[in-house]
């Protein structure tokens, strides 16, 4: 292989490097993760819970008010899932849980026919709420075990809820009461903006965001080096292969625009509509910087290509803090969902 062809495919094989690393996080999953090393997060304090002193009650509008201690709790026949939590803000873990289905106490409590939504209200006054149609699912568990051992106190000591289709913030922790309501309660991350249903999926936003923004690199970096080649008599990107040539860079630029500002609208979007704010992180703000230079950059490319060299500077410069900017931020969210998904743990707010 000629040393062209060879820097060529070495450019493209370090640019498919965070896609690997996406692909990496993602396919983690699946693997159990250990209950030291589960990431943990809540509002404040971990309560202290006496195991002894400890009651579920269990109200509202239903017809049997149950009470529970711990040990006639756990006694109730019992169900194991392997489930995955994630926090809407990227850490994540898979734990196998073992609880009660929730169905098996609502079926207990017969519940009255008005009733709306089963609320879990938690000894650090945080509450959720789950509608009664998702609350009856046959994966709601009432867990009190986490990879075959005692809930841990950080998760949720003595019982937790497991919602497996939900976002971590409804896996309610540390649960003292549940309450049947007739009306649509709006729990504690609700208030402050967070979607009501907080659906999750395996390609939830986080992770789609993450494969677009890992897919633009490429095209960015084909576009940079491409644009490399032709501005800077003296460096290794002259070697590239003849057919990188001025309409390669064209095509490859007008791709990586267009896919960086998708990938940019999406998470806009995304956010916007789960909190109500798309500046939420320094990602989100390095990104629209990032677009804006990028949006200069094509344009006076473009004017440069129309009027000969005129522009050609504003080009170049625009390009390098677009290109520069990208990759700050694609840096700092895969530095972010490293931390979550390797699951340092971290206590938040
Ligand atoms: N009681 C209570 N439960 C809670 C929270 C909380 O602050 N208080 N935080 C929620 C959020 S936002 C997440 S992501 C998960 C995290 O669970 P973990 O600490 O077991 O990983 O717990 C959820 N349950
Ligand atoms: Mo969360």
């Amino acid at each position: 292989m000629n040393e062209s062809n060879a820097l060529f495919i070495k450019s493209i094989l370090l640019l498919l490097v965070p896609l690997f690393l996406v692909i990496l996080l993602h396919s983690s999953r699946v693997i159990i993760t250990p209950n030291d090393q589960f990431f943990e997060l809540q509002k404040g304090e971990v309560p202290q819970i006496d195991k002894n002193e400890w009651i579920l009650n269990i109200t509202g509008d239903i017809k049997n008010d149950l009470v529970f201690d711990y040990e006639n709790f756990t006694e109730l026949s019992s169900k194991s899932l392997v489930a995955t939590l994630e926090c809407v803000e990227g850490p994540y873990g898979t734990a196998k849980w073992t609880g009660i289905p929730l169905i098996d106490i609502l079926e207990m409590a017969e519940i009255d026919s008005d009733a709306v939504d089963v609320v879990f209200w938690a000894a650090d006054n945080y509450s959720d709420s789950l509608t009664l149609q998702e609350a009856s699912a046959e994966n709601i568990l009432l867990a009190y075990e986490m990879n075959g051992e005692p809930l841990p106190e950080e998760h949720g000591f003595p019982v937790r809820l497991i919602t497996p289709d939900h976002y971590g913030y409804k896996w309610v922790k540390w649960i003292v009461k549940i309450e049947i309501v007739d009306y649509d309660y709006i729990g504690f991350w609700e208030e402050r903006g967070w979607s009501d249903d907080a659906m999750r999926s395996n390609f939830s936003d986080w992770i789609t965001h993450a494969y677009l923004f890992t897919i633009t690199l490429i095209f960015g970096g084909l576009s940079y080096i491409s644009g490399y080649k032709f501005f800077h008599r003296d460096n290794i990107f002259r070697k590239l292969p003849n057919f990188v040539n001025q309409r390669f860079h064209t095509i490859f630029s007008v791709i990586f625009g267009i896919f960086s500002i998708i990938s940019f609208i999406y998470w806009g979007i995304s956010t916007l509509l789960l909190r109500g704010a798309i500046f939420y992180s320094l990602h989100g703000i390095i990104s629209l910087i990032m677009i804006i230079s990028l949006s200069i950059s094509l344009i006076s490319g473009a004017y440069s290509a129309l009027k000969k060299r005129k522009g050609r500077t504003i080009h170049k410069k625009t390009s390098d803090v677009a290109f520069f900017l990208f990759v700050c931020s694609l840096l700092f969210g895969l530095i972010i969902a490293f931390i979550g998904g390797f699951r340092l743990n971290q206590s938040f707010l």
